[in-house]
């Protein structure tokens, strides 16, 4: 079996994948797509992924696509680690945490739609501004989601789904310069970087890094 992933060392959708990946132990070759100069919309690639987003995943002679849909493929696939609990309650609490991060903060801050706002005549300070805006007020609620919750992870003392699409949203606040203050968010994003899965599937720890 040979896992082949379209990524970016800089996505932040791609390192979700990259981090359930080595969560299972999995290898996999890199198909790195450089973003900054669209390499995204070649032609080759929109034949994989017609929406011209990294993460891809080719496996098994299937292309699969959106980050989400590739990690509960991964987890049905290949079950342990399970990443999500087994009730269906906290499955449900833990997939809607991730979905607070991957369709109502991340979408809004992403790179084409931060080119559309520059594009309309926005300026970078305003630009930057909506994305710190969106990232802030996203990640307060997220904090609300668990709170109360016993560490050291989202869900208790296990990895899940939430975890996995949390660590790549904190390093976006970090690089729009937005708030990030939230002690339990700040401690399930240290607790997942001493874990080697994390680690591993860091931007910095990939053969395409190239922080110009
Ligand atoms: N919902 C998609 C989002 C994918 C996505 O936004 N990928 C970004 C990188 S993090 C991308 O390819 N951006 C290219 C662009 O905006 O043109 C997923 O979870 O896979």
């Amino acid at each position: 079996m040979t896992l082949v992933l379209h990524t970016f060392w800089r996505s932040s959708a791609a390192w979700r994948v990259r981090t359930a990946l080595a969560l299972k132990g999995l290898t996999w070759e890199a198909v790195p797509h450089d973003l900054r100069t669209n390499a995204q919309q070649a032609p080759d690639y929109l034949a994989r992924n017609p929406q011209a987003l990294v993460p891809a995943l080719e496996i098994d002679g299937a292309v699969l696509t959106q980050s989400l849909a590739i990690i509960e493929y991964l987890d049905e696939r290949f079950p342990q680690p399970p990443l999500l609990p087994a009730d269906p309650i906290e499955r449900a609490r833990v997939r809607a945490f991730a979905l607070a991060i991957a369709c109502d903060i991340h979408p809004v801050q992403n790179l084409r739609v931060l080119r559309m706002l520059r594009a309309r005549g926005f300026d970078q300070a305003a630009v930057d501004g909506w994305a710190r805006e969106v990232i802030e007020s996203g990640l307060a609620a997220c904090s609300q989601l668990i709170a109360g919750r016993e560490g050291p992870f989202c869900f208790g003392e296990a990895v899940t789904l939430a975890d996995i699409v949390l660590i790549p949203q904190m390093a976006n606040a970090r690089r729009f310069g937005a708030r990030i203050d939230y002690p339990r968010l700040e401690a399930i994003e240290a607790a997942a970087l001493a874990h080697p899965a994390f680690a591993a599937a860091r931007p910095d720890a990939q053969a395409d890094a190239d922080p110009a």
